[in-house]
């Protein structure tokens, strides 16, 4: 039997039993902050000592020895692991890096990460484990996605979804795009389409089988049934 090419989709919800909070509990306020203020070239323009206060913030948490991935992160892993790398993707919306902590190889950070920094002039990506401060050095920015700003390895994300035999979206909310959009290409390449999550998401109909409850639980459970 051919190996599916599986696709999976994650977003906040998989890290928020390691620790790290969602977006959008919160009533649209992130750790007390705008979105507007810390997740936009705008913002970071305004204030970018502000905006690296708060990336500085998340980098520490990130990177608390409390913060471990999760039974959800592990059970990717090791569906990587028995199914082989070029047959499963994980496109994580998240910038923090418990799927590489849990072992997970083939990963694509279409918003960016957390612990890298990128040089506005050179356009150079550097590994950063501790707070940038602004005045030192005011070429670094969070290599970060921000609002209005282009996902990163989109082209790679399209190929992956157009080939994909399963889609499997974990821990998002379905309101960002184009994340939210990929289950609508799955679709069209009739791939199977499954979401995981604490509750329905925004793109819930569009999903051919939906299981709800705590990712730690319900992916674990999942993951199972494919191996
Ligand atoms: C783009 C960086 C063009 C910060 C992020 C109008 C004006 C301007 C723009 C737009 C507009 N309308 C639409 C847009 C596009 C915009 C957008 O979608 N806006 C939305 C808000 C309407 N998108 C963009 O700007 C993107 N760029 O479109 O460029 C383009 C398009 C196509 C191709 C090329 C170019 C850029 C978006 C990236 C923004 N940056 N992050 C940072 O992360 O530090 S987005 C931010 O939201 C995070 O990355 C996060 O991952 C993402 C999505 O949120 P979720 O992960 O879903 O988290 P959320 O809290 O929402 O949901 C958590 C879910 O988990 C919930 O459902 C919950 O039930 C569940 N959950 C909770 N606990 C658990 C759980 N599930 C399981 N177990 C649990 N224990």
């Amino acid at each position: 039997m051919a190996i599916p090419k599986i696709v999976i989709l994650t977003g906040a919800g998989i890290s928020a039993e390691s620790g790290l909070s969602t977006f959008r509990a919160q009533n649209g306020l992130w750790e007390g902050y705008d979105v507007n203020d810390v997740a936009t070239y705008e913002g970071y323009s305004r204030d970018p000592i502000g905006v690296h206060k708060f990336y500085n913030m998340l980098r520490n948490k990130l990177q608390d020895p409390k913060v471990r991935p999760n039974a959800a992160h592990y059970a990717l892993a090791e569906l990587e692991q028995k199914l082989g790398s070029d047959n499963v993707l994980i496109v994580t919306q998240n910038v923090d890096n418990l799927h590489e902590q849990a072992g997970s190889k083939n990963i694509i950070h279409m918003h960016g990460e957390l612990l890298k920094v990128r040089n506005e002039q050179t356009g150079q990506i550097i590994d950063c484990y501790n707070d940038i401060d602004y005045n030192q050095n005011r070429l670094l920015r969070p290599h970060i996605v921000w609002f209005g700003e282009v996902p990163l390895q989109m082209d790679e994300i399209y190929d992956a979804l157009e080939q994909a035999d399963l889609f499997i979206s974990i821990g998002t909310s379905g309101n960002v795009y184009p994340a939210a959009g990929f289950v609508k290409i799955a679709n069209q390449v009739s791939a199977k389409t499954v979401e995981l999550n604490l509750e329905p998401s925004l793109g819930q109909s569009l999903f051919q089988t939906k299981i709800y409850g705590p990712a730690s639980k319900i992916v674990p459970e999942f993951i199972t049934t494919l191996i």
